[in-house]
């Protein structure tokens, strides 16, 4: 199944509910970061509670492994079911954040590989390939991997086996829904969604690639 995640990056809670109240039919899961977070406060995950889906919060954490602890509680004990880390802090930091999130019933994702054109400079030369490893080694849920290079998310498929991908890059970014659905466990999609007259109407655009 693919999964149809909502980024609800707006900066009101008002809007934020509108958006999320009227696309939560459509959508399997919504994703908070720091733009909707700094903006209404962690309680944003209880405000958000009421439309019955996962929360994912995208905070990739990226500290010292007892901040990183200290992080992911804040984040499970608001009521969020899945924790972003990033990977490059290494496997003890990452493991902190593992052990976090399953100790509250919940999942923990690790970015391999981002989706925009800089992220080359330091994600390339066999680094996502090493984050992998970690997400092995860790018991991590899986990955984020760029919907904007579908060869690159192939070949981390390889190393990954059964774990999830979640994708972002589609829409705004310029990733092709088509393209990458068959090879992901969830399609991440922000602006083309909330920044549309109708979001509810773009989100169901992306019911074929749902399956
Ligand atoms: O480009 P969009 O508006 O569809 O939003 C994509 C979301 O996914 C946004 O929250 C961004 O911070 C997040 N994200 C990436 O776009 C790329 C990554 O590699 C990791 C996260």
């Amino acid at each position: 199944m693919t999964e149809l995640i909502l980024s609800l990056d707006v900066t009101g809670l008002k809007e934020a509910l509108r958006i999320a109240g009227a696309c939560a039919p459509e959508i399997d899961a919504i994703k908070v970061g720091y733009p909707l977070a700094l903006a209404a406060g962690l309680g944003i995950a209880g405000e958000l509670a009421g439309f019955g889906l996962p929360l994912i919060a995208d905070f990739k954490v990226a500290d010292i492994p007892n901040t990183n602890t200290l992080i992911c509680e804040q984040v499970f004990a608001a009521g969020f079911s899945a924790v972003i880390a990033q990977g490059f802090p290494g496997p003890d930091s990452v493991a902190a954040c593992v052990e976090a999130a399953h100790a509250h019933g919940g999942e923990c994702y690790v970015v391999a590989e981002m989706s925009h054109p800089g992220a080359l400079t330091f994600f390339s030369a066999g680094v996502p390939e090493r984050l992998c490893e970690i997400v092995a080694e860790t018991g991590a849920d899986g990955i984020i991997a760029p919907a904007t290079r579908p060869e690159r998310v192939r070949a981390l498929r390889a190393l990954i086996g059964k774990k999830k991908i979640l994708s972002p890059g589609i829409g705004a970014q310029g990733g092709d829904p088509a393209e990458i659905a068959p090879l992901v466990d969830g399609m991440i999609v922000g602006r083309s969604i909330y920044g549309a007259a109708d979001p509810a109407a773009a989100a169901r655009t992306y019911a074929p690639y749902r399956r």
